[in-house]
């Protein structure tokens, strides 16, 4: 594995650099801005480093291609020679490449000796780097490390600074190079690991149609403010629009009158009927009222994960909803701690999947991957940004693995 930092006004001019040098077989380990050191540095534009990584396979790969002319020359000369070369001795030619063989694969074998030097070198310089450029001057530090090790550092290190816990990290690194042999590079690991956090990702379950013409009735729970009535819009609005389907939207949320003018707003414009529920009762008989509906569609109120009363009635309102599907809506900017505070204030759903709003507010997605390894449940919508009905799509896996990786900037 080759490991090298590029320096450039911008990621794309960085980008470009990296394919220049590397090919694009390249591998974007982390892209970040830098300043230059010292006090003039505070003053100076700041610069986009990228760390790209290639395997060695890929880099003769690449090599060979940018010789190509050379080698198209040199058959040429070689043709232009061979003739000469048989009049004289009237033998049949014999090529230069069979002679002193031993000497080539001497001298190949000391090549490869002197490659896997600088790859080991290579290697101890970028765990430098990656420790914050604060050189270690312990003998440990020192010690060479094993480039299958420090290819499992890299991820590691880009799964943490993507704000994935620690021990699920080791975990996932751990078995992605489990099933690598020791002279496995740097794709192989991506490949291995993208493989596994795809896997653990899951596939999302979102909003299942019925098969018996019934409405399919969903609730939505969450802390306050993590954007539940702007997600069931967007919803709403996307069933309606896109789909044709009927909609019934029901409001439990009566804590505020804004909230149920909020959701009654939304209704308007999507010219469908809402009601509201003040008791367990009336949401009985909510969901009765639009049984002629494709889809039931029940807002909450926010619950603070500190106020335990608060869960008793919406348990009692979740029993009452009878709902098909419950969605525990969570802002992708929660804090790790108080992500470990809300689900255990929510321990007392069972069935339940996980819906993730304000991607856009954040460049990093380790919440996702850590609430789904915590919970097990199910991923569905991403929610990113405020516009209804546009900014939502199903979890798109492919893409929340790249961004775990850091080989993807959104
Ligand atoms: N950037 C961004 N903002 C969002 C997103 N979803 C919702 N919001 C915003 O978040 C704020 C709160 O949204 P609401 O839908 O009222 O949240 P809620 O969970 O219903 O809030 P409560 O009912 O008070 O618990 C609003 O300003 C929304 O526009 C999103 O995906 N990205
Ligand atoms: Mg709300």
């Amino acid at each position: 594995m080759k490991i090298r930092r590029y320096v450039a006004k911008n990621t794309q001019e960085a980008i470009l650099k990296v394919k220049m040098d590397l090919g694009s077989e390249a591998l974007i380990l982390n892209t970040r801005k830098v300043r230059k050191k010292g006090l003039l540095g505070l003053f100076s534009k700041p610069m986009t480093e990228v760390l790209a990584a290639i395997d060695e396979y890929n880099v003769h790969g690449h090599d060979s291609r940018n010789s190509g002319q050379a080698s198209v020359t040199e058959s040429a000369s070689r043709q232009r020679t061979t003739p000469a070369v048989h009049s004289a001795s009237n033998q049949p030619p014999v090529s230069n490449y069979a002679v002193n063989s031993d000497e080539k694969e001497e001298k190949i074998t000391d090549l490869e000796n002197k490659i896997s030097n600088i790859e080991d070198v290579l290697s101890k310089l970028y765990a430098r780097v990656m420790n914050s450029e604060k050189p270690s001057h312990g003998a440990a530090a020192d010690k060479l490390r094993d480039p299958k090790e420090s290819v499992t550092e890299v991820f590691y290190n880009n799964l943490v600074k993507n704000e994935v816990e620690p021990e699920i990290a080791r975990k996932l690194v751990n078995a992605a190079a489990a099933r690598l042999s020791s002279s496995a590079g740097v794709n192989d690991m991506a490949a291995q690991l993208s493989g596994i956090i795809a896997g653990l990702l899951g596939k999302p379950d979102t909003i299942q149609d019925k098969s018996n013409g019934k409405p399919v009735t969903v609730i939505f729970v969450g802390p306050t403010g993590v954007g539940k009535t702007t997600t069931l819009a967007k919803i709403a609005a996307n069933y309606l629009l896109n789909r044709k389907k009927t909609v019934g939207l029901i409001t439990a949320d009566t804590y505020r009158i804004a909230a149920v003018e909020q959701l009654k707003t939304y209704a308007e414009i999507l010219g469908i009927p809402v009601s509201v529920a003040y008791t367990p009762a009336e949401m009985k008989e909510a969901v009765s009222l639009h049984s002629d509906k494709d889809l039931i569609l029940i807002d909450t109120a926010g619950r603070s994960h500190k106020n335990k009363a608060q869960f008793e009635e919406l348990k009692a309102l979740i029993a009452a909803s009878a709902a098909d599907e419950v969605y525990l809506v969570l802002s992708a900017t929660t804090s790790q701690r108080n992500c470990r505070e809300i689900l255990n204030s929510y321990s007392f759903l069972s069935d339940y999947k996980l819906l993730f709003t304000k991607a856009d507010e954040t460049p990093v997605l380790g919440i996702i991957l850590n609430v789904r390894y915590m919970t097990g449940k199910s991923l569905s919508y991403i929610t990113t940004g405020q516009s209804v009905p546009d900014d939502i799509e199903t979890a798109n896996i492919d893409k929340i693995t790249k961004n775990l990786m850091g080989s993807c900037t959104r």
